[in-house]
């Protein structure tokens, strides 16, 4: 069987360890967002892709569920004892030898899929790992500071300012000219299952998107046939992690299962996991034309993961 994921950083990656314990004979394509992106020390940092890589690796801090596990923070301190910021993004040093990898490769000219390609060689996800695209595409945020308005970078705002402040708008800046990575529109058209884990709807599965001709390409999928399904990131009304609720609230939709669905629509989901708690949603969710069913959502361990990719595919089955 041939899946299709479009994933962000955490939620994506610990749903996708589940899929792999559930599915372990499947050929699984990941679709990783670039959006958070960002360029520190005249380094490349692609925090997404490294949180699916590492998490699938074995090489992820758990507890934290991004960076490396066993990690120091020596050059950190070193640039900060120059001055050299920003302070506020914690770089630990082995992660400073994927980026450093990853921009010497870049340098010499290789396009980020093939460099993501390179990195996955060492940690061997067991999932080929693609980027949305090559180019460069950036996630900013507008805000208003002290009645001033302005547009930070997606990670100013996510780590920085912890999303204290309400975003006005969220705009992945450079998507409109970006061209989906190679490989990325042909797994979408050869997949048997495309899955939406519960990664964040606006910023990591809503930028994939963004790139001109995904979005088109999911839907001409299923509009072909192939079950499209997503996994809710909102149980009881709130993110289960982060603040997801500040940048769906940019877009206009509420902090609820139900309607994150109907964000999604019936023309790219035809159908759509809630959580237990939720279930009053699944009527409203089925009256939307996506078929939806109330099923455990908490990522725990792997084993309740692995639950909820099976339910996943299951509901995938029904659909086809
Ligand atoms: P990020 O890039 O690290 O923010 O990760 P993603 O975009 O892939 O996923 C973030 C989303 O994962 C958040 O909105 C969370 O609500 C969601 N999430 C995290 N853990 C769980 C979980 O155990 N269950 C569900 N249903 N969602 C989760
Ligand atoms: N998230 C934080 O909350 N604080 C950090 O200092 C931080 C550093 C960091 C370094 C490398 C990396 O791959 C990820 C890192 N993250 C950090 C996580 C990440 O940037 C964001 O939480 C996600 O992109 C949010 O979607
Ligand atoms: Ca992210």
């Amino acid at each position: 069987m041939r899946i299709v994921v479009l994933a962000g950083g955490i939620g994506g990656a610990r749903f996708l360890r589940g899929l792999k314990q559930a599915a372990p004979d499947a050929e699984i394509t990941v679709v990783g967002n670039t959006g958070d992106d960002i360029h520190l020390f005249g380094l490349k940092v692609c925090p997404d892709l490294d949180t699916v890589m590492y998490t699938l690796g074995g090489g992820i801090n758990e507890e934290q569920g991004w960076g490396r596990l066993d990690e120091s923070f020596t050059v950190k301190e070193e640039l900060a004892a120059y001055g050299v910021g920003p302070e506020w993004f914690g770089l630990g040093d082995r992660d400073f030898a994927t980026h450093i990898v990853r921009t010497q490769m870049l340098g010499a000219g290789f396009p980020l899929s093939a460099v993501t390609e390179a990195l996955c060689a060492r940690w061997q996800p067991g999932v080929r790992l693609l980027p949305m695209s090559d180019d460069r595409v950036e996630t900013h945020v507008a805000i208003e500071v002290d009645g001033e308005q302005k547009a930070v970078h997606f990670q100013e705002y996510w780590v920085k300012l912890r999303a204290s402040v309400d975003a006005k708008a969220v705009v992945p800046v450079g998507a409109e000219a970006a061209k989906p990575a190679p490989g990325v529109l042909d797994a979408i058209a050869e997949a048997d299952v495309v899955l939406f884990p519960p990664s964040n709807p606006v910023v990591s599965v809503g930028t994939i998107l963004a790139v001109p001709g995904i979005r088109e390409a999911i839907v001409a999928a299923a509009a072909s046939g192939t079950p499209v399904v997503g996994l809710s990131p909102i149980v009881g009304d709130a993110p289960v992690r982060g603040m997801a609720d500040k940048v769906l609230a940019a877009v206009g939709v509420e902090s609820t299962a139900t309607a994150v669905a109907l964000h999604y629509g019936s023309e790219l989901l035809g159908g759509w996991l809630v959580d237990t708690v939720d279930a009053g949603a699944v009527t409203d969710v089925e009256a939307a034309g996506i078929r939806c069913r109330a099923v455990p959502l908490m990522m725990t361990d792997v084993e309740a993961t692995a639950a909820m990719a099976r339910e996943a595919l299951a509901l995938a089955e029904e659909l086809r």
